[in-house]
């Protein structure tokens, strides 16, 4: 049997394993559908039996192809992902079928119309507030639209039984996503933020969904009863980090590894991937569309206006993980959760009473000393 840290790496492997699983699934037939966000209703790719892969760029690497035709002072989760396509470097881009984005902000719906040069695009216009009934009803009838798209490109139908099968899936998949990063109510925490971080990635490339269901549950099954038996991989007096802000993956490695190098361990991330695409399920007694709907519109990303429900979201969060300071990632040129900094910043500072650190960052590793050092400040501040 393997051991943990054998598990957080092979989670840590999965995107590089799943390019070979990707291809297989393909050739056997199967459609690939490449998105991009948490808006992405993943419920309807599985009810018209496709695959669903995530193409947001994590690397640095195809940046430089990016900026030949994107402007630099982009967001380097846009370009990272542009530039990916750009040079066919990625196999996940290369294998899909059609492509799944939304009027989420500037530069991302702007890339996305190139990308339509590139492969079959279907844009759905997000609605920006989720608080109105017309919002609602073009967000519903945008669903409908890409089941109807889906539908038309592959030449499937989906059923009302396939598509409450699917929301019953992930409905599963996000119980047990939760199950896993509530390990870190504990205290301490059973296991470290750098390692839950590898894991909701990973699970994000491995396509059989009742695979990535079974392996979580074993997973928390195996910290669990680790840390019964006395396993305390994070000491005691650690100050207990919630992460906000945009999405990780390219620059995990860099911060969350400085806050957990510098004695800080994170126990909570707002994130995409983390508790902000998680805690909502998908009502399984409603109409499924209309409940599709409901749940995705829902999601408080720095895109809405007004975001009450993410500084909402936030307080709930740092009470429930008894939280001592707060580390926001902004990612270069994005400005929408940069904006929102001065509200997030308030509300930590002000309502909870708490330190409040904001780190604006990219792919690159020119600044991992400078991030090291002011984290490396904020937790010792902590202690
Ligand atoms: S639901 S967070 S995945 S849009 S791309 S907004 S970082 S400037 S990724 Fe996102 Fe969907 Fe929202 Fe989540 Fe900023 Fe960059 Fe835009 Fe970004």
């Amino acid at each position: 049997m393997k051991s943990l840290p054998e598990i957080f790496d092979g989670f840590s492997d999965a995107r590089k394993e799943g390019f070979l699983k990707v291809k297989e699934l393909k050739e056997s037939g199967k459609n690939v559908v490449g998105i991009f966000c948490t808006y992405t209703p993943k419920e309807l790719i599985i009810a018209a039996d496709a695959i669903a892969v995530g193409l947001c760029g994590t690397s640095e690497d195809p940046i430089p192809a990016a900026e030949k035709e994107l402007p630099r002072n982009l967001c380097p989760l846009i370009k990272s992902s542009y530039g990916f396509a750009l040079t066919d470097q990625c196999p996940y881009t290369y294998f899909s079928d059609l492509l799944v984005g939304e009027t989420t902000c500037d530069g991302k719906k702007k890339m996305y119309e190139l990308l339509g040069d590139m492969k079959p695009m279907h844009i759905m216009q997000l609605p920006q507030n989720y608080n109105d009934k017309e919002s609602f009803d073009m967000w519903e009838s945008e669903i409908m639209k890409l089941k109807e798209r889906m539908e038309e490109q592959f030449g499937v139908k989906i059923t009302d039984e396939k598509i409450r099968a699917a929301i019953r899936l992930v409905n599963e998949e996000r119980k047990v996503t939760k199950e896993f990063y509530e390990l870190s109510l504990l205290n301490p925490p059973p296991l470290k933020g750098l390692d839950m971080q590898k894991t909701l990635e990973g699970i994000k490339f491995k396509f059989e969904r009742t695979q990535i269901i079974d392996e979580l549950k074993a997973l928390t099954k195996k910290v669990k009863s680790e840390y019964e038996a006395g396993h305390r991989p994070v000491p005691e007096d650690a100050p207990r980090i919630l992460v906000t802000g945009c999405p990780l993956g390219g620059v995990a490695d860099k911060v969350i590894k400085a806050v957990e190098d510098s004695g800080g361990v994170v126990v909570c991330y707002e994130n995409c991937g983390g508790v902000k695409s998680n805690e909502r399920l998908v009502d399984e007694s409603k109409d499924p569309y209309e409940a599709i709907a409901e749940k995705y519109i829902s999601i408080p990303c720095s895109v809405m206006s007004p975001n009450d429900d993410r500084m909402e979201l936030l307080s709930e969060m740092v009470e429930k993980y008894n939280i001592d300071g707060v580390v926001e990632i902004i990612l270069q040129a994005c400005h929408t959760y940069n904006v929102e900094t001065i509200e997030v910043k308030k509300r930590v500072n002000g309502k909870h009473g708490l330190p409040y650190l904001c780190l604006e960052t990219d792919y690159s590793k020119s600044d991992t000393g400078q991030i090291l050092t002011r984290i490396g400040a904020f937790i010792e501040m902590m202690g």
